[in-house]
């Protein structure tokens, strides 16, 4: 499925003429926004979390019980990531991630503040054992969105995080395998490997239809020093409109982030797809534009809505999300893309 283009035209001029217009879904759009905002007047959707892999519904499960204790939706997605970022046996996210091919390990991450539309991030920050709290730092205590690299560190230091070794000794040794085996040129970039790379993206909503979102990993397993991927770009690994709904991206950040891919998985959504559809869509458009055949693009998105609707899609098969609420905690399979096999459509609007 693509975005009729012809359609979406002459649906803005029609707009233009109009400050303001009703929806098909009896919701007023603004003039520079020809969106339909999920109807929300039929339902009313408990707080939920929604996060990447299998992993996050341990994570997922812990945002919840933070939100019950102390109703952020901000400490929640941090708190909830933390239970990733401090799994020493995740090797791609936070403590016992790969590191780079200098044998450090780099990470990146980013949060967003729907209601005010607040973001911050910080990219191939060392030493640091939650770098979704130091974006979040960069957000509510600076007035920049994105720290990188040392600058992140010493902005880390300086608000009190603790300098810790991140590289274990089971990545270590791995990470020395590694360098034996490659090639001896030293332009040679690391090979891409899929088992090298996943990464949490949280997305929540609570009762009062406000989203928020965090991403955080190490990246691409024995990645050029000083390479940043999708994962702490705001509308590449993640994005929050508070008027429509919130994405989030894990695979190649390359693929992704060429693409604004979580931008774009929001603006499907905004012109009425559902979450599904929405990560389809854009996933398709990627596709349609970029050389690379969809099943090498290696990208999944998650998504969620305003209305509490939620879903997923990846370009090939074995992607899968968690999803947490008051009701239920569950894994799901998301949507795959790939020709080879068609999954089933995992999100909650068919
Ligand atoms: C990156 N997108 O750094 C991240 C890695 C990832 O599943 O999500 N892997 O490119």
């Amino acid at each position: 499925m693509t975005l009729n283009r012809r359609k979406f035209i002459g649906q803005t001029a029609a707009v233009a003429a109009t400050s303001a217009f009703v929806t098909g879904l009896g919701r007023v759009a603004s003039a520079n926004c020809p969106a339909m905002e999920p109807d929300r007047s039929s339902r009313s959707a408990p707080t939920t979390f929604v996060a990447t892999w299998p992993f996050g519904k341990q994570a997922c499960e812990a945002a919840l019980k933070i939100f019950g204790e102390t109703g952020s939706m901000l400490d929640a997605i941090e708190r909830g990531i933390w239970v990733t970022e401090s799994d020493a046996s995740n090797a791609s996210v936070g403590i016992g991630g790969i590191p780079n091919a200098a044998g450090a390990v780099e990470l990146d991450a980013c949060i967003m503040s729907g209601p005010n539309h607040q973001a911050g991030s910080v990219a191939g920050i060392q030493n640091i054992l939650h770098p979704i709290s130091v974006a979040r730092a960069v957000m509510e205590k600076t007035p920049h969105v994105m720290l990188v690299g040392e600058g992140a560190y010493n902005f880390a230091i300086a608000q009190g995080f603790e300098k810790i070794n991140l590289l274990t000794e089971q990545q270590r040794l791995a990470w020395e395998q590694w360098k034996a085996s490659r090639p001896a040129a030293p332009d040679s970039a690391p090979q891409i490997d899929p088992d090298h790379h996943d990464t949490i993206a949280m997305l929540g909503l609570n009762e009062q239809g406000d989203l928020f979102g965090g991403c955080s990993t190490s990246g691409w397993g024995y990645k050029i020093p000083g390479r940043v991927g999708d994962s702490p770009i705001i509308g590449g690994g993640l994005y929050v409109d508070n008027a429509i709904g919130a994405a989030g991206a894990t695979g190649l950040g390359e693929n992704v982030m060429r693409h604004c891919g979580s931008f774009l998985v929001v603006e499907m959504m905004r012109n009425g797809a559902s979450p599904t559809e929405a990560c389809e869509m854009a996933i398709r458009r990627i596709a349609e534009t970029d050389p690379k055949a969809l099943e090498e693009l290696e990208i999944n998105f998650i998504a969620l809505n305003k209305a509490g609707e939620f879903g997923a899609a990846g370009t090939s098969a074995g992607f899968q999300y968690a999803v947490t609420n008051g009701q239920f905690s569950r894994i799901i399979d998301a949507k795959s893309l790939s020709a080879k096999s068609i999954g089933p459509e995992g999100g909650n609007r068919k």
